[in-house]
């Protein structure tokens, strides 16, 4: 009976959670949620800050990931998302989108910030790149959630040659295409690559000095205002924690 009674909860809070998601929405604009971390979701809500789109985020909605009130945490709409994962957008007319590369595209083109031309190209290309670099960071970086040895983490070992051999030419090819093209603007990919490059940078901040030109974009995208409000904490996403950190 206790089960039952559990099991119908569980449903209610899913129910209400799913009604929430595709009511919310409606007023205009599009909701962004997510962990209180970088990691996934600096990258949709620099795109977001940037678009000069109306959106709301985490701190606006009240959504808490972890220990939020019922149907505004991620347990209680974990069924509903189409991945069973985080980021989510979810649009004025109450649709989820996941994955994010998806958000991150569709914020760009809704708001004309993905580039058209070679310019769009390059952008989709960034955004290859950044979840190159995003895959390749997490499998040898601890985070502050799981240390080195632990799941897919590897060891000591490779969390040296990430940093001294598997890193460095995935920045030298960066170089080379940000001199040789019009730079990466300030498009959706190439701020989707920025969210991810600023977290490295927060583990070795001298990461672009010997690239001039993706270290001049880098501190570009760095000094905007918008960067900054996200950054801080005072956009409507409200503040995220430093996911990956240095060795201990
Ligand atoms: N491919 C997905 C991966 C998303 C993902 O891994 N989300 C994690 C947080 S970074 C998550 O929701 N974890 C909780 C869970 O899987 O239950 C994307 O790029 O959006």
């Amino acid at each position: 009976m206790h089960k039952l009674t559990c099991a119908a909860a569980g449903f209610a809070a899913g129910a209400i959670a799913a009604y929430v998601l595709c009511k919310r929405a409606k007023g205009g604009g599009f909701e962004l949620r997510y962990f209180p971390v970088m990691a996934k979701g600096l990258g949709p809500v620099l795109v977001a800050e940037h678009s000069g789109q109306s959106w709301k985020g985490n701190k606006e909605l009240g959504f808490i990931a972890r220990g939020g009130p019922p149907g505004k945490n991620f347990a209680d709409i974990k069924d509903t998302l189409p991945f069973g994962q985080l980021p989510l957008l979810t649009t004025s007319n109450g649709e989820m989108i996941a994955q994010t590369t998806a958000i991150v595209n569709y914020i760009g083109m809704i708001a004309g910030t993905e580039g058209s031309g070679l310019d769009y190209a390059v952008s989709q290309m960034l955004i290859a790149e950044a979840e190159d670099l995003y895959a390749m960071t997490n499998k040898n970086v601890p985070t502050i959630v799981a240390p080195l040895n632990q799941g897919i983490k590897g060891d000591k070992a490779a969390y040296d040659a990430y940093w001294s051999e598997k890193l460095p030419p995935h920045l030298d090819n960066l170089e080379k295409l940000c001199k040789a093209g019009r730079g990466f603007h300030g498009t959706s990919g190439g701020l989707y690559l920025f969210s991810i490059l600023h977290q490295l940078c927060l583990i070795v901040p001298a990461l672009l000095k010997s690239r001039p030109a993706l270290a001049a974009w880098y501190d570009q995208i760095l000094g905007d205002p918008r960067t900054a409000k996200v950054l801080s904490g005072e956009s409507s996403m409200g503040a995220f924690k430093q996911y990956f950190i240095e060795e201990p």
